[in-house]
């Protein structure tokens, strides 16, 4: 018998491209979220492995896990952060909920899920951790 003539060969055929996207996108599902090293050190600056002038980029609506290690600088909050990590929209320095963080000395990890809108955004500290605080910032990039 031609294997035309069995309809359960045939739908089964049809299928196949179906359920090959679907083992494709659990499989993506999968893979672990990126993982992106930020120091927030103890001169007020962030750095970022391998970068002179430190910037995250990340996909909108990306899952990424923030790993800050946080080195004390001048001063500590009253709660015992030495610095923050809080990110703004570029535009009008209006808060992303989600965003704000306060970092104890050591490495801290934060799961977090990028804006959904791409554009340009600044990572602020957000504790008065020395005289030049004001400098500790970075920029932050959503890709589409
Ligand atoms: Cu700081």
């Amino acid at each position: 018998m031609p294997l035309a003539a069995r309809p359960w060969a045939r739908t089964i055929c049809a299928l196949l491209p179906a359920m090959a996207i679907f083992v494709l996108a659990g499989a993506q599902q999968a893979q672990p979220p990126r993982v992106i090293e930020v120091l927030a050190d103890h001169d007020s600056r962030y750095k970022i492995a391998g970068m002179k002038d430190p910037v995250i980029t990340v996909h909108a609506n990306e899952t990424v896990v923030l790993r800050i290690t946080a080195r004390k600088a001048h001063n500590r909050n009253r709660d015992g952060s030495i610095h923050g990590f809080a990110l703004l929209r570029a535009r009008d320095r209006s808060r992303v909920p989600g965003w704000d963080f306060l970092l104890k000395p050591g490495v801290q990890e934060f799961t977090v899920t990028a804006p959904s809108e791409p554009g340009e955004y600044v990572v602020v500290c957000t504790v008065i951790c020395s005289d030049d605080h004001e400098g500790m910032h970075m920029k932050f990039v959503v890709l589409p």
